[in-house]
């Protein structure tokens, strides 16, 4: 047994690559192992779902979900802390990691799959991580399949003909949002990464990294560009800042993208779940979304509003969360 932990992942996966970004930033020893062909007995033995990230603990562990895992190891090791001492902001922070991993992981999968030059260039990379040493002719052949697996997946993150047109001008209208908030600060709540960074990042690693978005992330938002890099390597530059430094940058966020977007599909996606709904539609900023229902989400809205609930003196937090248009987060 080695003193470090094992994550089993993949570049193209966005959750692997956020824990690896936390295990840098926090300095823990770990080794990133690529999840191959020819580690699969491996991965099996430790793996309790077939799904990536896993992280395998120095006493044999294993760990999976991402946000539960790097909560689990943050207790373990809480310096330097990834949540800022404010409970509010705290709050906030696991609020914009809850929407990162939901609703930005539509923008990122439903670029990923929609157009051919992300369809190849992704199967294409996919194909090869399994098994790096592959022939072109197999190679080719792999990509094939995963193409033709992956662009027929899209449904479930709600990519569709209805949908597909609002996905990407919702992201279009996060990109300046975005870049303006990390114009004047290294990450999101200051000069020290959050938990919304980890899982805001490991979407836009993805999105850095696939031609469609990475183009437009690199023409239109040098600041996020910059971020995407600086996260790579994160490391603490200073303090967390307070909410009426951030405020003016932030709150737009909140309000157009947390607050009018996200929390809505949550909500609706939970109570389709709730009624045993086969597909749900309901109206998000003035346009219908309909898609079938996404099961783990009802759970980790569960799960935010139990963060919610822990905050013990939630004056300032119901504040900011009225005038941020997110006071859906606390309570239907
Ligand atoms: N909620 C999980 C999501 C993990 C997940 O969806 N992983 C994807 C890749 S990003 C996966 O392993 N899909 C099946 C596969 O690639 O075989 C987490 O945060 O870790």
């Amino acid at each position: 047994m080695t003193g470090e932990y094992r994550i089993f992942g993949s570049e193209m996966s966005p959750y692997s690559v956020k824990v690896r970004s936390y295990f840098r930033y926090k300095q823990i020893p770990h080794r990133w192992i690529l999840r191959t062909a020819s580690n699969a007995a491996e991965f099996s033995k430790y793996a309790k779902i077939p799904v990536i990230p896993l992280v395998v603990a120095p006493d044999g562990k294993s760990l999976q979900d991402s946000t539960p895992l790097m909560e689990e190891i943050e207790a373990a090791h809480p310096e330097p802390a990834i949540q800022p001492a404010d409970p509010a902001l705290a709050f906030l922070s696991a609020l914009l990691e809850e929407f990162t991993d939901e609703w930005a992981n539509k923008w990122m999968f439903h670029y990923r799959w929609a157009r051919d030059v992300d369809q190849i260039a992704s199967a294409g990379r996919i194909a090869l991580s399994i098994a790096p040493a592959m022939e072109e002719a197999a190679w080719r052949e792999a990509a094939a399949k995963i193409r033709e697996r992956m662009t027929g997946r899209v449904w479930f993150v709600g990519s569709n003909a209805q949908n597909a047109p609002f996905i990407e001008q919702t992201f279009q209208a996060a990109l300046p949002q975005l870049d303006a908030h990390l114009a004047s600060r290294s990450y999101l709540f200051g000069a020290r990464p959050s938990l919304a960074d980890f899982g805001l990042w490991g979407q836009f690693y993805c999105m850095w990294t696939d031609p469609t978005t990475g183009a437009l992330i690199e023409a239109r938002a040098p600041h996020l560009l910059a971020w995407a890099q600086r996260m790579l390597w994160p490391r603490a530059e200073g303090e967390f800042e307070t909410w009426s430094a951030l405020e003016r940058t932030l709150a737009p966020i909140l309000r157009d993208q947390v607050g009018k977007l996200f929390l809505p599909w949550s909500i609706a996606n939970a109570a389709a779940i709730a009624s045993g709904a086969e597909e749900f539609t309901t109206r998000l900023d003035g346009r219908d979304w309909t898609q079938k229902p996404q099961k783990y989400h009802a759970k980790s809205l569960a799960a935010l509003r139990a963060k919610y609930q822990a905050v013990e003196d939630k004056s300032a937090l119901d504040g900011i969360l009225v005038d941020a248009g997110c006071a859906q987060a606390a309570h239907a």
